[in-house]
């Protein structure tokens, strides 16, 4: 009986004393135990510019703190920002990196030394690995600086707007065009001493409202358009070397031409009209037929080609685009060769134009495996292999759909995650970018 009582007694307890936890859990008043304050930090040397690092903050429990680097012993003294951080020596050497925080009870510390390099060291070079075509890439005006500009410049030979040469934004209203985006990248290609790839003048999807409500005549249109296209190419002459004219104007499925405005206005032959545009306003620039699907589906190929050879006949085109957004497991390497062996045929220029290789077409991963970035490898390095292996004559470029896999069009589009391009979110150089290398070894 009393080991009863006793035993009651504890039972007693012990709900009592639950019960108490479970209000002080749930009572907002009473403070979380305070995280401990550890200083750590990562640091990244660019494999671009090996004199540039990386330093990202990784420090727990330092909420409110100040804190800040100095990237040489006793050096000056940088304050940390949100997010990674970037600092560039002047030369190769041995540094201690050290981040300070200013801890109510003293200064806590973390330090690291890093050895950086002189550019020897680096791996080659996209655009040294061949002189026979160029290795574009697709640019914004906003990410040609800092970290994006080493590598644009480092790696890259040719440069295409992602969408600042597009009608809608280079003529955004009737009578008046801005420029201001697009004179940025021309100006940035012709500085660095690169290509340039006019992409794209006529396009159904990127269109300014005011063009597809057009409120003239159809005469009034084409004369419209003719004067959009030779305000646009003079405009360039000389430094835009080479032009995609219309772009994806084959309708999915039917293999017809889609039903434009430009072909509404202009009539079924507004294609060769906007080449004829085109090649009256620069005669030396090298006017391009783009357009994506062309590897796998047979009689979009064949469409293209009619257009092509329509062209041609009147001396209008110089070369075909075969956009590259492809994927790791498709298309094989013999449709790929089948657009080349057409183009090839013809005495054309192939364009490998917005190369992107996904990884994860199926959803099936949440985030970039080893084995996903060896496919990856293995597909660039096939693709670049199937280009390098033309004729030189027929060799242009092959170009790059964006720089860092945060940064593709393709992860809004398909609404999953992916990691299609070359660089990872660190800039840092990706399997992907070794196999482009290795296909043009000796
Ligand atoms: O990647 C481009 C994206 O940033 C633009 O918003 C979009 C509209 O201008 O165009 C994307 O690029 C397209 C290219 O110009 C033509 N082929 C399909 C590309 C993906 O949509």
């Amino acid at each position: 009986m009393k080991y009863l009582l006793n035993l009651g007694g504890i039972c007693v307890l012990l709900v009592i004393s639950f019960t108490i936890f479970a209000c002080s859990k749930d009572d907002d008043s009473t403070p979380e135990p305070p995280t401990p304050i550890i200083v750590s930090f990562d640091v990244i040397i660019s494999q671009q510019n090996s004199l540039r690092v990386t330093v990202n903050n990784t420090s727990t429990g330092v909420n409110g703190l100040n804190s800040y680097w100095q990237f040489t012993e006793n050096g000056p003294v940088v304050s940390d920002q949100a997010g990674p951080e970037m600092h560039l020596y002047d030369a190769a050497g041995e540094y201690l990196i050290t981040l300070t925080v200013e801890a109510p009870d003293g200064d806590i510390q973390a330090s690291e030394i890093v050895t950086v390099t002189d550019d020897n060291e680096m791996h080659p070079a996209l655009k040294d690995a061949t002189d026979k075509f160029s290795v574009g890439m697709a640019v914004q005006s906003n990410r040609m600086d800092g970290q994006h500009g080493d590598i644009l410049v480092r790696e890259f030979n040719n440069l295409t707007a992602e969408y600042e040469m597009k009608m809608n934004i280079m003529y955004p209203s009737e009578g008046n065009y801005d420029f201001t985006a697009a004179d940025a990248i021309v100006d940035y290609g012709v500085t660095n001493d690169m290509d340039i790839h006019g992409h794209t003048l006529i396009w159904h999807n990127a269109i300014p409202d005011w063009v597809d409500n057009f409120s003239g005549t159809d005469q009034e249109f084409e004369d419209m358009i003719e004067d959009y296209i030779t305000t646009v190419m003079t405009r360039y002459a000389g430094e835009v070397r080479s032009w995609d004219v219309v772009n994806e104007a084959i309708e999915d499925g039917s293999n017809q031409l889609r039903n434009s405005v430009f072909r509404q206005r202009m009539g079924d032959d507004y294609i060769s009209k906007c080449y004829q545009f085109a090649r009256n306003a620069d005669p030396d620039a090298l006017l391009f037929y783009n357009d994506y699907n062309l590897t796998f589906d047979v009689g979009k190929q064949a469409a293209m080609f009619d257009i092509v050879d329509d062209l041609a006949s009147q001396n209008l085109i110089d070369g075909v685009g075969a956009q590259m957004h492809i994927d790791i497991f498709f298309p094989s390497s013999a449709q790929i060769q089948s657009v080349v062996d057409g183009t090839v045929s013809r005495g054309l220029k192939m364009h490998f134009a917005e190369l992107d290789v996904r990884v994860n077409p199926n959803n099936d991963i949440t985030s970039f495996t080893e084995a996903r970035a060896i496919a990856q490898q293995n597909k660039v390095r096939e693709v670049v292999e199937i280009y390098d292996a033309m004729p030189d004559v027929n060799k242009f470029a092959i170009t790059i759909w964006g720089m860092r896999d945060t940064e593709t069009w393709l992860i809004d589009f398909w609404g999953q995650p992916d990691w299609p391009l070359l660089y990872d979110v660190a800039f840092q150089p990706k399997r992907a970018h070794t196999g482009f290398l290795e296909a043009l070894e000796d």
